[in-house]
């Protein structure tokens, strides 16, 4: 008998450890990476700022800033909501863009692949960052 409940116990052991696996095995992609994303002012040259930020597996890059902007007392954004196509990033530690000065900032990225730095084509609310990329926050003019 007491063989017996020691095979039964040993059983249902491996069968929970069995159940477990798939939960090891996908916890890299619920997990979060860290990214490197730096503020860069093009126009009065001030020193380049560079901070690491959290971001969920496929998280969007308005996440991992507002995650950093939380945790990180020096590092503050603010955007404004377009209807079409979402946040919009307006001011980044306390430096806005302006509509009569023709100045803006404009997303960056340094790509982990090759290390070129592209324009990706939407903004913040849709930019989905790879785990190497590197972000740019460039404050210019268009
Ligand atoms: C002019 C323009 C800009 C100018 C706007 C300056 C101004 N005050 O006029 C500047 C240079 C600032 C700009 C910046 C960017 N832009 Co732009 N821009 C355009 C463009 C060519 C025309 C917009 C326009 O005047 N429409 C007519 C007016 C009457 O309508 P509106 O709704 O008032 O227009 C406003 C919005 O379009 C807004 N806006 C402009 N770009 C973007 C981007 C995002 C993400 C948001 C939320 C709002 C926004 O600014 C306009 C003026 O207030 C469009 C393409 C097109 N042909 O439509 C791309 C377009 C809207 N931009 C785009 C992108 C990706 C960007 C950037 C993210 C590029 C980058 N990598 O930095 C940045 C925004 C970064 C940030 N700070 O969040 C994409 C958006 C796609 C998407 N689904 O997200 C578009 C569609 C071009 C494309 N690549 O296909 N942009």
């Amino acid at each position: 008998m007491m063989l017996y409940l020691l095979k039964v116990l040993e059983l249902s052991t491996v069968f929970s450890l069995l159940l477990l696996v798939p939960g090891i095995l996908t916890e890299k992609e619920h997990g979060s990476n860290p990214i490197n994303l730096t503020i860069v002012n093009s126009i009065s040259n001030a020193p380049n700022e560079t901070y690491s930020a959290d971001i969920v597996f496929r998280g969007i890059l308005l996440g991992a800033m507002r995650r950093l902007q939380q945790t990180n007392a020096d590092f503050k954004f603010t955007c404004t909501e377009n209807f079409n196509y979402g946040p919009f990033l307006e001011s980044v530690n306390g430096v806005a863009g302006n509509n009569a000065e023709h100045t803006y900032w404009e997303l960056l990225v340094q790509t982990g692949k090759n290390g070129s730095v592209i324009r990706p084509d939407v903004g913040i609310g849709c930019y989905i960052p790879e785990p190497n990329d590197h972000i740019i926050l460039n404050f210019t003019k268009w």
